[in-house]
C-alpha cells in the first residue's frame, strides 16, 4: 500500500517531530511516499513547481492519504482537495489546542474521515483501526 502523508511545512513546522513519529508508525502498513514531511531540514534543491508537480503525482499514485491537519496549511488543504477529486480514501487527524478546532471545510466534508485525538497513542490506535481494512 502506498501512503501519502500530508503535514504542514510553510504553514508552520511546530509538529514536525510528531509527523516523524506518525510516519514511522505508518511504515508498518506500507510505503510512505512523503517521509521528508517529518524532517526539519528543508530540501532547497527543488523549485516550487517541481515540488508541486511531484507531490501531485505522488497523491495520484497513492492508495490512501493521511493528513495531520492541526497546524493550518495551504499546501495540506490543497492536497486534500486534489485527493478528494481523485476519489482517494482520506484520513484526517487533528488535535484541539487551546479550544481551537480545525476548519469546518475539513471537519464538515463528508468525503473525509476525520478523527480527533489527544496523544500519539490514540493516533496510532486510529490508524490501526482505519488501515487494517484498506
Ligand atoms: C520540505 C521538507 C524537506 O524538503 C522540503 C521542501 N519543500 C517541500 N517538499 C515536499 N513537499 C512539500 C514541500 N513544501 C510543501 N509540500 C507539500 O505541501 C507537502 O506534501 C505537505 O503535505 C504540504 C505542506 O504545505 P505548506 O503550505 O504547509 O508548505
Amino acid at each position: 500500500m502506498k501512503i501519502y502523508f500530508s503535514g504542514s511545512i510553510r504553514g508552520g513546522q511546530q509538529d514536525t517531530d510528531l509527523y516523524a513519529e506518525l510516519i514511522q508508525e505508518l511504515k508498518q502498513y506500507g510505503t510512505v511516499l512523503t517521509e521528508h514531511i517529518g524532517s526539519k531540514t528543508i530540501d532547497t534543491t527543488m523549485t516550487d513547481q517541481e515540488i508541486h508537480d511531484r507531490d501531485v503525482m505522488w497523491v495520484k499514485e497513492s492508495d490512501v492519504v493521511i493528513a495531520e491537519v492541526t497546524v493550518p496549511s495551504l499546501g495540506v488543504g490543497y492536497e486534500i482537495g486534489r485527493a478528494i477529486d481523485m476519489k482517494k480514501p482520506i484520513i484526517c487527524l487533528y488535535r484541539t489546542i487551546n479550544g481551537k478546532s480545525t476548519s469546518a471545510m475539513i471537519r464538515g466534508c463528508s468525503e473525509l474521515q476525520c478523527f480527533e485525538y489527544s496523544n500519539i497513542s490514540k493516533a496510532k490506535e486510529i490508524l490501526k483501526t482505519q488501515l487494517k481494512t484498506k
